[in-house]
């Protein structure tokens, strides 16, 4: 392996409780139902298609898409209230340190995350500099399981797919590391994901994997 592709969203920082009360905030409002169950569906899924699924349970009349765009709009705005609040410490040390070690042991790091606040999040949490390049919501138009976020952040490291390992949470992140043609380390909900080709439970076990 030369390049190492990192998720955000559960495996690098937990916004997963951000992106909850936000969408929560949103189905109140509109009366349908939305637990913390169907929150995990929407890891690494992007956040039109969140909506879509959040509105599964929608009862009232048809939504034009004007209107499904200005809804992700005010999650949204709620969201990126709540990323305000976070700081340096929101990134544990065994983050930091196993990131540090993998660079100076000549990998290339990136971000592949379906997230358009990759940036801002980065910047907030002070890890900016520790990656080599961010592929993300901004720069791709079709979202996780499909491979387009991970194959454009091999481009951007100058890495061939098949000598990239992705670390994701989400089922949808590991099918598209899959068909991507890379190697894929579940962590979190993904850590007993049989599609995986390795799992780890604690951040730190990527430097026994990827340095054997
Ligand atoms: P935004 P990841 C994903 O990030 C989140 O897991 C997912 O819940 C969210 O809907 C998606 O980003 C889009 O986020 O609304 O900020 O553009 O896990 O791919 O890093
Ligand atoms: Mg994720």
């Amino acid at each position: 392996m030369k390049g190492i592709i990192f998720d955000l969203d559960g495996v690098l920082v937990f916004t997963d409780k951000f992106h909850y009360r936000a969408w929560k905030a949103i189905a109140d409002d509109m009366g349908i139902y939305f637990d913390e169950k169907i929150n995990n569906r929407l890891r690494g899924v992007s956040r039109m298609d969140s909506l879509e699924i959040i509105l599964e349970r929608y009862e009232g009349k048809l939504l034009t898409m004007a209107e499904k765009v200005s809804l992700a709009e005010k999650k949204n705005q709620i969201y990126r209230e709540l990323l305000r609040t976070m700081t340096p410490e929101d990134v544990s040390e065994e983050v930091r340190d196993t990131l540090k070690k993998l660079h100076v042991d000549g990998f290339k790091l990136a971000i592949g995350s379906s997230s358009k606040n990759t940036k801002f999040i980065l910047e907030k949490v002070e890890l900016i500099d520790a990656f080599d390049a961010v592929s993300d919501g901004t720069n791709i138009t079709r979202s996780k399981p499909d491979p387009e976020v991970f194959q454009k952040a091999a481009k951007y490291l100058r890495v061939a797919p098949e000598e990239c390992a992705v670390v994701e949470d989400a089922f949808a992140g590991i099918d598209a590391a899959k068909s991507g043609g890379m190697y894929a380390i579940g962590i979190g909900e993904a850590s007993k994901y049989e599609k995986a080709d390795a799992h780890i439970e604690e951040f730190a076990e990527l430097t026994e994997i990827l340095e054997k």
